[in-house]
């Protein structure tokens, strides 16, 4: 088929399209006398066409989404034609970008944050079923990792621009003098340039490499961790029990000297769809209730995505008593306005772990005897024996309890959860957008109608959708006929207008 070359951008367009379909600039402009195609009803007709032919990008997981994700498709095709109001209104753009981005990455993200050893890498791993976070007993590194599963074993490294380098370096805090010796013993400016900038660096390996993969970027004692953004691990080994859309971050913590990665974790606590904060039961002191009361400030509008973890229970005197006193405490001390709305709900969230033991456990068979002595320790408190009892000992360390949390409130009811959050963006979508043309009064009044008529439209359906959640499934058919029906609206109102336009352009160029 003949195609239309644009003279802005130089994409090769479909020839019966009159404007640009990647940066919507007019494609006739030979045609025309100079500036008629800034008449508005030319721009309308732009408007028009970009809403025609704006490309579909399929959501596979969730129908209703789907016909979600092609609307706002259509929303910001329209909003970020010149002149309808994007170049004013980044707050939009970004509601509009963050939905799309929603719609197609339907991750779970749970970050596990605390104060540095808390636990969190232990845990992470126990969760996984192996060690691949590093937790030596020197601080380890700042980079932010997740874990995946993936059909492949693989490493992405991502590194900091050169913009986001220049705000981390002036947002070191009086405290990051220890930051600062580290950083010129291993003569960070050496290497700076090298990665500094770098593209993302994603390696494929064998599972058993993964472990040593991560200590290159995340050692601190290696140079380059400074540099690193994020590191991400695909797994390809997790059980067939582990929720394939659930993505661990373990995160570097709230109180780092350098403000700019402290902002970071906290970017990731506002995001994530569940937050799980690890403190040590040995110490719950007036530190840990402050790390606990600002997860529950970036997590204000929905405060059941907390879950507080305390680690190391094994080490308490006595375990099952001391952790029952605790807890009962931590339970009042965390509900009330700042934290938990009800009683009945902190105590569902607050759970406690040992981790460690229940690693040690998992590889008993490998571990040499001075490695079992902890294990043997705690057996001993428990009157078990070992090896007879480990799967009794295991129990105890309350892990495979985490894990059923995860898997059965967390991430079944995700599905749920994520439609009624998409929901709910993109009836704020459409209110901002309604507000924000409402403002406009000229020749784009009519479309606006057609388009909010066939919203609405929309709306109602996926409403009732939305209500027979799990009849979804079966009413695909149903759905699409009633995109159909509005597909076919939008198209014959753009059709009466298209053929209105044309009958005056082709006045204009006789
Ligand atoms: N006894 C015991 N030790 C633990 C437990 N969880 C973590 N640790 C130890 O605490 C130290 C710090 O753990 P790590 O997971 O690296 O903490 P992170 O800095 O929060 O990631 C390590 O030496 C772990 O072996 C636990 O539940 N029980
Ligand atoms: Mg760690």
């Amino acid at each position: 088929m003949a195609k239309i070359t644009c003279g802005k951008c130089s994409h090769e367009n479909q020839e019966a399209r009159n404007f640009c379909e990647k940066c919507g600039a007019f494609l006739r402009v030979a045609d025309f006398e100079k500036k008629v195609y800034e008449m508005p009803e030319v721009k309308m007709m732009r408007v028009v066409d970009n809403l025609l032919h704006v490309p579909h990008e399929p959501i596979n997981w969730d129908d209703v989404t789907d016909a979600y994700s092609t609307k706002v498709e259509r929303l910001d095709a329209l909003f970020k034609i010149p002149g309808m109001g994007a170049e004013n209104n980044s707050a939009v753009v970004q509601k509009l970008n963050d939905f799309l981005s929603l719609c197609r990455n339907p991750d779970f993200q749970i970050a596990f944050v605390g104060t540095i050893k808390t636990g969190k890498s232990t845990l992470i791993n126990a969760l996984l079923g192996k060690n691949y976070a590093s937790m030596a007993v020197t601080p380890e590194t700042a980079a932010l990792t997740k874990f995946r599963s993936s059909l492949r074993d693989y490493v992405k490294v991502t590194f900091y621009t050169h913009n986001e380098w220049d705000k981390l370096w002036s947002s070191r805090t009086s405290k990051a003098t220890e930051f600062m010796k580290e950083y010129e013993e291993l003569q960070g400016d050496k290497h700076k340039g090298k990665w500094i900038g770098h593209a993302p660096i994603r390696k494929e390996m064998a599972n058993e490499e993964i472990e040593e993969e991560l200590k290159i970027w995340s050692s601190s004692k290696r140079a380059e961790h400074y540099f690193v953004k994020e590191i991400e691990v695909g797994i390809s080994t997790l059980g067939k029990d582990f929720p394939p859309q659930v993505v661990f971050v373990d995160t570097p913590g709230l109180s780092d000297p350098v403000a700019y990665r402290s902002e970071l974790t906290k970017e990731y606590i506002r995001r994530a769809n569940a937050v799980f904060v690890c403190i040590d039961a040995q110490k719950i002191q007036s530190e840990e209730i402050n790390t606990i009361s600002s997860v529950f400030s970036f997590s204000s509008d929905d405060k059941r995505k907390v879950h507080i973890i305390a680690t190391h229970w094994d080490v308490l005197n006595d375990p099952e008593s001391d952790w029952a006193e605790q807890k009962s405490y931590l339970v009042k001390r965390l509900t009330g306005k700042a934290f938990f709305d009800t009683q009945a709900m902190a105590a569902t969230n607050i759970m406690h772990s040992a981790a460690y033991i229940y690693n040690l456990c998992r590889d008993y068979d490998s571990l040499k005897k001075e490695e079992r002595r902890p294990l043997k320790k705690f057996a001993v408190n428990f009157d078990y024996e070992l090896p007879t009892d480990m799967r009794k000992l295991q129990k105890k360390t309350n892990v495979a309890e985490i894990m059923r949390v995860i898997r059965d409130n967390l991430a079944a009811s995700y599905k749920r959860l994520l439609a009624n959050e998409i929901k709910s963006k993109f009836m704020d979508i459409t209110y901002n957008l309604n507000r924000t043309t409402k403002e406009k009064k000229d020749s784009m009044t009519g479309l606006l109608e057609a388009s909010r008529a066939s919203n609405a439209d929309l709306d109602k359906k996926v409403q009732e959708q939305l209500k027979k959640c799990d009849a979804v499934k079966n009413s695909t058919e149903q759905l699409k006929a009633i995109i159909k029906q509005v597909k076919d609206k939008t198209d014959k109102r753009a059709e009466d207008i298209c053929g209105k336009l044309r009958k005056k352009l082709n006045q204009a160029k006789k």
